[in-house]
């Protein structure tokens, strides 16, 4: 691929599909395409706009390592500013002008050496390396709970909030105790006239500042070694790593700090003492993504907020029907139900070398070489991809580590050294099996709980390392893991 400039095109304009725009330009590759499927970018920050929407990790944490925001307004970023970030990011590097909106791509296909894109527009275009920054939790799950088109209120998934149906003053139920679900009781306490939440499982919580920064703060963190003294993204890291130690050792340190601090939040938080045993999870901390909240507890405890943890019989023209018989009349019902974890880059069709087809590799579930490649998919690389770190920690982070990475792949295809890149099936099957029986030590998997992480079987489908193991990992490809063929030999 020496003699000529490779064509790239990345798929998302979401966080990663960015910061992909910029380190492509920034290593000086001028062939660049961004599609992104929606008239704005922004990912998980444009689709969510539900009141109390904010990130759980902390606002100067939740930034590119190259591109620091002395302006964030709060400890946790408000999920407003987390897009007007990303808006200013594309704008001053120039990306905006890379990106093509409104075009969802529908298929890819390997043939002649390149990739052979198709639009749900109808557009086509060709490419010698695709880049999918397709992002994870972006296709709603809509439960099947019975009647629920017999409602009359008005009822929505969180992710596609109707900022048309006022909220003030009304009887209002939020299905669902996720991140989402917790925000928005936290945010709708003491605006609804009736505010119910639905809980089908208890979950741990963790504690956590949301103070203001000052306007001196932010003026005096423009000097970067001031906001690096402040901010101690070294420390960061490695509480990030206690972290993931914690899930894949539950008797280390850090997972029992985590278990003290939940615990200990709900005893001195909540006052009734049955409210308290409602809200006492029945599995172990960690074992669904935590949930860090300022004020949930406050919230739920509010004279107009109600928890309920009957189950739900069904919804009515009226409300839902629980199953003790009680029909709780609602006039909005909001599903913070969560995503579809395992879409990735589907429903795209994608077909590879030998007739490859994605549905095929992921038949049980997504699964990536090191989150990055797969074989027979030559030149096509993830940010953000299957088997990745998620967790409660910055999944930009995450992609800037894959992002170095890739860029050593690519830089080896532009060298003239081989035109196409893939992993092996070697690698790719040593490592699925690795990772499974890996992931089967974590407390995602023994921790007595069900959650989006889990696959199909039932597998925790997430890196089940540490994430300095991931850092380590990132820093250069093993090449002995990878197919690199030359077309002219
Ligand atoms: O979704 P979830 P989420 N009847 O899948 C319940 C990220 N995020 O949108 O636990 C009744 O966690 C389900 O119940 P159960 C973050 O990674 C990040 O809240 O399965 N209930 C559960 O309570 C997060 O983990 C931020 O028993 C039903 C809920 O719906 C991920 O997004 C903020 C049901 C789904 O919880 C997803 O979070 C917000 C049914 N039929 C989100 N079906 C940050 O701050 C499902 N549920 C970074």
């Amino acid at each position: 691929m020496a003699d000529k400039e490779p064509r790239i095109i990345v798929l998302g304009a979401g966080m990663a599909g960015i910061l992909a725009g910029i380190k492509l330009q920034a290593s000086g590759y001028t062939d660049i395409a961004i599609y992104e499927k929606a008239d704005r970018i922004g990912g998980t920050w444009r689709e969510n706009t539900y009141p109390g929407l904010t990130c759980d990790v902390p606002s100067h944490h939740y930034t590119y390592t190259f591109e620091r925001n002395p302006d964030w307004t709060r400890h946790l970023p408000p999920g407003p500013e987390i897009q007007a970030y990303f808006e200013g990011v594309t704008e001053k590097y120039g990306i905006d002008k890379l990106i093509r909106f409104n075009e969802e791509a529908e298929s890819a296909r390997f043939l002649n050496g390149r990739w052979h894109l198709g639009f749900k527009s109808g557009l086509q275009d060709q490419a010698d390396i695709v880049i999918a920054a397709t992002g994870v939790l972006h296709h709603p799950s809509h439960p099947s709970i019975a009647g629920m088109e017999r409602f009359e209120g008005a009822l929505f998934h969180s992710a596609r909030w109707d900022h048309g149906v006022p909220l003030d003053g009304q009887r209002i139920g939020v299905i669902g105790n996720g991140s989402t679900g917790v925000q928005i009781i936290s945010a709708l306490a003491g605006r609804a006239d009736r505010l119910e939440h639905y809980q089908r499982t208890a979950q741990w919580i963790m504690p956590v500042e949301n103070g203001h920064f000052s306007e001196e703060e932010r003026a005096a963190f423009r000097d970067p070694q001031v906001l690096a003294a402040a901010m101690k993204f070294e420390e960061y890291n490695a509480a990030v790593d206690a972290y993931t130690q914690a899930i894949v050792d539950e008797q280390s340190e850090g997972a029992r700090n985590i278990a003290e601090a939940c615990l200990a939040n709900l005893e001195n938080s909540v006052q009734d003492p049955e409210l308290k045993e409602k809200l006492r999870p029945d599995h172990k901390p960690l074992c669904k993504r935590l949930i860090f909240s300022p004020d949930y507890y406050q919230a739920i405890q509010h004279p107009k907020v109600a928890l309920v943890t009957e189950g739900i019989a069904g919804i009515e023209e009226r409300g839902i029907r629980t199953d003790d018989g009680q029909l709780h009349e609602l006039d909005v019902i909001v599903l913070a139900t969560g995503f579809h974890a395992d879409y990735f880059m589907r429903p795209m069709h994608i077909r590879g070398r030998n007739d490859a087809e994605l549905e095929t590799l992921w038949a049980d579930h997504p699964k990536a070489y090191l989150a990055v490649s797969m074989p027979d998919f030559p030149n096509f690389f993830m940010l953000n991809g299957p088997n990745g770190p998620v967790g409660n920690f910055s999944l930009i982070d995450i992609a800037e580590h894959q992002w170095h990475y890739i860029d050593q792949l690519l830089a080896r295809l532009r060298s003239g050294d081989a035109d196409e890149i893939c992993c092996t099936h070697e690698a790719m099957e040593n490592f699925e099996r690795a990772r499974a029986e890996a992931a089967k030590k974590t407390v995602w998997y023994h921790g007595g709980c069900h959650s989006w992480y889990l696959d199909k079987q039932g597998i925790p489908a997430s890196w089940p390392w540490t994430y300095s193991r991931f850092v380590s990992e990132m820093e250069a490809p093993d090449w002995e893991h990878y197919q690199c063929l030359s077309q002219v030999s």
